[in-house]
Parts: structure tokens; sequence; C-alpha cells
């Protein structure tokens, strides 16, 4: 297939670029590169030492002799560009990472929650706008999230996308429906998933787009078969308090002996996933396309749930580290539960890695291989959900 990855450069999309290319596939990035400006931005870098898209592209084809080709594109806001690229080139399938991904950063700041909002929203229009202009067929797979269901503490488990619902007609029978389950962002970023979820029904309905869309968990890990391949094609790994995800985070301050930063009680459930299963889960989704015609495809892309101070505290156990309890930043339930159906996958061959699979303690090398470019900084999570909440995280005691 000719694929397009959008947003190609960042945590995900790299490793998914270097999979399907291994796989076969023509497979051409469109980037803007913001995730390395955002860097700039914040005075953080990758853990590990990461090079340029043009430098990593020519790496691979050094190893593999196979091509990616890069087109520096924002899809946010070079609309015609982004038209004109896909009208020349007419991918068999686009995956749409191309999205501010980190909820601290989406609440950091009027202007970021701004920069969140127009970013996303647009690229995923611009988008759906262009493949129905120019009338091409291609199946877009779209990396959503597990927060647009919310983290609420009911307990129920969690479909694959739609709620089965029984609905009282007017003459009193009880018809059943499936209803896209609501939604329940708990940041903007969440949000812009949430509204991304909206457009995409619209657009498989009225236009009979075929459009799957993966509700992934938090990713861990760093290395995929290929990212190991060449110590050029490394994976990035964010460890700052915006962009560092939870499990990521643990595991660096292991390796530089930072207590663990667990938030409040630590008793929120989280859904996890490792990148290798990732990038699997978007070559499954690719090659099981919906009909067109028919409704967006939803599948969980997660593996496991944990608890964040089961987390916390396996990895002290492993590493003797401490861990400290710290005010929340977030504004989120203290303590849930999370159940999540995820038998799609499963069903297409999806065989799980699992933290208990050993996989935990190489992560903890590779973080301590790196630990000496570590800013220890910018490890805490600054970001606060409401001004209330900053008063109390900004706090000097
Ligand atoms: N948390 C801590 N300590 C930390 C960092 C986070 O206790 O140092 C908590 C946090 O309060 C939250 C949970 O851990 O309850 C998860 O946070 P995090 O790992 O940052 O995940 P999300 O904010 O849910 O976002 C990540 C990705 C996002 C993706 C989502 C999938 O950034 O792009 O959509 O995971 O669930």
């Amino acid at each position: 297939m000719k694929i397009a990855i959008l947003g190609g450069d960042g945590f995900v999309g790299w490793p998914t670029a270097l999979h399907l290319s291994d796989a076969g596939h023509d497979t051409h990035i469109l980037d803007n590169l913001s995730r390395r400006w955002i860097d700039t931005e914040l005075g953080v870098q990758s853990l590990t030492p990461m090079d340029s898209i043009q430098e990593r592209t020519r790496i691979w084809h050094a190893e593999t002799g196979r091509r990616i080709h890069f087109n520096l594109i924002d899809l946010a806001r070079d609309y015609e560009l982004l038209k004109k690229w896909l009208a020349e080139h007419r991918p068999d399938a686009i995956v749409h990472f191309a999205e501010q991904r980190a909820a601290p950063y989406s609440m950091k700041s009027d202007r970021h929650k701004n920069y969140t909002v127009n970013n996303n929203v647009n690229a995923t229009h611009n988008l759906l706008n262009a493949l129905v202009e120019i009338d091409l067929d291609a199946h877009l797979v779209h990396l959503g999230t597990m927060g647009v269901y919310g983290y609420s503490t009911i307990g129920a488990a969690i479909p694959e996308g739609y709620l089965p619902v029984g609905i009282e007609t007017t003459d009193g029978e009880t018809v059943s429906q499936e209803i896209l389950y609501p939604s329940n962002p708990g940041s903007i970023y969440h949000m812009t998933k949430c509204l991304d979820q909206l457009l995409f029904q619209f657009y498989a309905k009225n236009d009979g787009l075929r459009i799957t869309d993966l509700h992934q968990g938090i990713v861990w890990g760093t290395h995929t078969e290929q990212t190991r391949r060449h110590q050029q094609l490394i994976n990035r790994f964010d460890y700052d308090g915006d962009y560092g995800t939870v499990l990521n985070r643990f595991l660096i301050q292991a390796a530089i002996g930072y207590p663990l930063t667990v938030h409040g009680s630590g008793g929120q459930t989280r859904a996890f996933i490792h990148i290798q299963d990732s990038v699997r889960c978007i070559e499954l989704a690719l090659t099981n396309p919906p009909a067109r015609g028919g409704r967006v495809e939803i599948f969980n892309q997660m593996t496991e749930t944990h608890r964040i101070r089961d987390l916390a505290e396996m990895i002290a156990r492993m590493t003797g580290s401490e861990i400290a309890w710290l005010p929340n930043p977030r504004k989120e339930a203290a303590e849930n539960d999370l159940v999540v159906h995820n038998e799609k996958f499963l069903a297409l061959g999806l065989d799980p890695i699992r933290l208990e699979d050993g996989l935990l303690s190489e992560i903890v090398d590779v973080a301590k291989k790196f630990a000496y470019r570590v800013d220890r900084s910018r490890v805490p999570a600054v970001s606060a959900w409401t001004k209330d909440i900053a008063s109390v995280i900004n706090h000097d005691p």
C-alpha cells in the first residue's frame, strides 16, 4: 500500500513509519516538526539523542534499502498544500497522528488551550475536507485516546466505542440502539479528540469516508524492532512534566534517583500499551478497513490496566526508589476502577507484551544509559488544570 503518515516524526509516528516501511509499504511522512519546536519552547529535549527527520530517513535507507519520504506540511495551516499533496500522491491509506498530544501542555495557559484546539481540530477537519474534495477513498486510521471515555468512578466495562442503549419510544416500547460512548474529556487535549470523533461520524455518514479510530492507552517503552536496528533510528523518549507519560517518567526518575512523582493518592487507574504493540495494532487496523458507507470502526488500543500507585510501588521495589506523594496538578477522580474491552485486536491476532515480561527492566537500562542527558529541573509537572490548583501546587512551603 502507499501510506501517508501524518505526524510521522513523533513518538508513535516514527516507529510506525519504520514498521510499515519494513513491511514493504510505500511510506510517506507529512509533518510540520511542531514537536521539535515545542521542545525548544519548553527548554527540554528527548532523553534519547534524536537526529533530524532527514537524517533518520537517510539512515533507514542505508540500513534497509527502503525509502521513507518526508514532506514538511502543516495540516492545520496549509490546507491547499495538503490537498495538493493528497491529489498528487493518492495514498491507499492515511495514518493521522498530527495533533498536539500532551494533556498538561494543553492546560498550560490560555495560549496553549487555543493552540491545541486550533491545531488539532483544524488538522483533522482539513484532512477530511480534502479527502472529500479530491474524491480520495483512502482508509483513514486516526490515533485517538482512551481519554475520550473519561475515568468515571462507576466501574462499568468500557465497550469499543459504541454503547448499546434502550430508548423508550412515544408508543411506550423500548427500542435498542448503539450510540457513540458519551464523551467525558479530562483536559483540553482530550476534548479535541472528542471533537474529532464527531467530525469522523459526520464524514463517514455524509460522504462515506472509511475511518478507523484507535482509542489508545498510555504508551510505555521506547524501542521497537526497527528502532533498534541503528542507534540513529532511536525513538524519542519524553520525561518532562508536560510530555512525559507516567510510566516512562517513573522509569527515568528511578534511573536518576528522583523520588517517583505520584499525583495525589495514585488511585487513578489507567490503560497501558507498549510502543511495539501500538505499531502492530496500527498495522492490523490498516489491513482491516471498514466498508465504505459503514460506521466509523473503533478499537480500544490498550493491553492492560494499572493503578498509578501500584506502578510506582512496583518500580520502587525493583529499583529502591522513594515515592513522593504530590498534590495533583490535574482535576481528575482521585480513585477509579477501569475495565476495558479490547477483544477486537486480540481476535485479529495481537499477542500483547506485558509489563511483567521483563521489558520494564530493559527500559530502566535505556533510562540509565541516557540519564546524563536529564535536566532534573524539568521533571516536576507544573501545568495546573485550574487557577485554584495552580496556587496549591506552586505554593512554596
Ligand atoms: N501522573 C502521575 N505522575 C506523573 C505523571 C502522571 O501520577 O508524574 C498521573 C496523572 O495524574 C494521570 C495519569 O498519571 O492520572 C496518566 O497521566 P499521563 O501518563 O500523562 O497520561 P495522559 O495525560 O492520559 O495522556 C497520555 C498521552 C496522550 C494519550 C493518553 C492515552 O500523553 O496523548 O492520549 O495518554 O490514555
